[in-house]
């Protein structure tokens, strides 16, 4: 089966691509990507300065669920946007993929201040807008803030000759929210993907031994992932997919472990997916498995396209 999609009228040559986070700091880590079954390659989210994030330990994992504040550390914008950093993560592949960079400024100053040194970057196939990351401690997330959302998006609406532009959304609970963040979306044109969801903010895991927060930056709230949030992501994409303007490409993302997993996304209306948690546990080589697993799942159940399965979940009347 044709596993291939386009996000953003970008070709990828399969649906199935890492999410910014993990295993995603690097161009060493990135050129593992770039080598294995995954579509395209997406970098961690930079800031406009390098920084080193929270303190230890700040991830956790247990079976189905994953806590991490981060706290963005990264190499700052230059480095994932230089020359010399693409070339290492697209050395040696056979056909080259489309390499995306995640932005999560601090402040919305520091988003427009990276955006302008990508304007004619055609290295870059596109830019992820973070607008979601819950850790950064006394920063609410700007997702969940529709003013603030507003604001950021006018400012970019100024900028020309971007390369194609997406954002990624918090994860939504309540209908209203949905509406709203839609509605304002729908009205702008450069937004071409939507990648949806980030993690839900403000979990805890507890050590009954320690009597304490697993996690020790942020007092212990940080942003669970895995398997757990797997249904609000999948609600998430189909809502979003319900409620944006169809030249909106939905991403979707979140507790994706299973090929079987990434086929119930695309029903769901997502145009391709990301993989997260199961990427940092599982290592790169997870792209090579869902792309067979996707593949077999297909064929027995008779799909011969990805695109052909997007968003074609059935109502119950
Ligand atoms: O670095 C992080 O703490 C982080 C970010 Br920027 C994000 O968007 N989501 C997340 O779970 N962690």
């Amino acid at each position: 089966p044709d596993v291939s999609t386009t996000v953003a009228g970008i070709r990828l040559s399969t649906c199935i691509y890492n999410a910014s986070g993990p295993r995603s700091g690097s161009a060493e880590a990135l050129h593992k990507i770039a080598q294995s079954s995954a579509g395209a390659v997406l970098s961690k989210s930079a800031t406009l300065l390098a920084q080193d994030g929270n303190p230890l330990p700040r991830t956790w994992q247990h079976n189905d669920a994953s806590l991490n504040s981060e706290g963005l550390p990264n190499k700052g914008i230059d480095y994932y946007i230089s020359d010399e950093t693409i070339s290492e993560i697209l050395q040696d592949s056979s056909s080259s993929k489309p390499y995306m960079v995640s932005l999560s400024g601090k402040t919305t100053a520091d988003n427009i201040t990276m955006l302008r040194r990508m304007v004619g970057n055609t290295k870059i196939a596109a830019i992820e807008l973070n607008l979601a990351c819950p850790n950064i401690i006394g920063k609410p997330v700007v997702g969940y803030d529709v003013e603030q959302m507003k604001d950021i998006l006018d400012q970019v609406t100024q900028i020309l000759n971007l390369p194609p532009m997406g954002i990624k959304l918090p994860p939504y609970l309540d209908s209203v929210q949905f509406q709203q963040v839609a509605t304002l979306i729908n009205q702008y044109n450069w937004i071409q993907f939507v990648v949806s969801i980030n993690t839900l903010g403000n979990a805890t895991a507890v050590s009954i031994e320690a009597g304490m927060p697993f996690i020790s930056s942020n007092d212990g709230f940080a942003g669970l992932s895995g398997p757990a949030v797997k249904y609000t992501a999948l609600a998430n994409v189909r809502k979003l997919r319900q409620l944006l303007r169809p030249t909106i490409d939905v991403v979707g993302v979140g507790g994706i472990a299973t090929g079987r997993d990434v086929l119930e996304f695309l029903l769901c209306g997502a145009a391709a997916v990301q993989v997260g948690t199961q990427h940092w546990s599982e290592g790169p080589k997870c792209f090579d498995r869902l792309v067979q697993e996707l593949s077999d799942c297909m064929t027995e159940l008779g799909h011969e396209s990805v695109r052909s399965i997007v968003g074609t979940l059935q109502p119950w009347n």
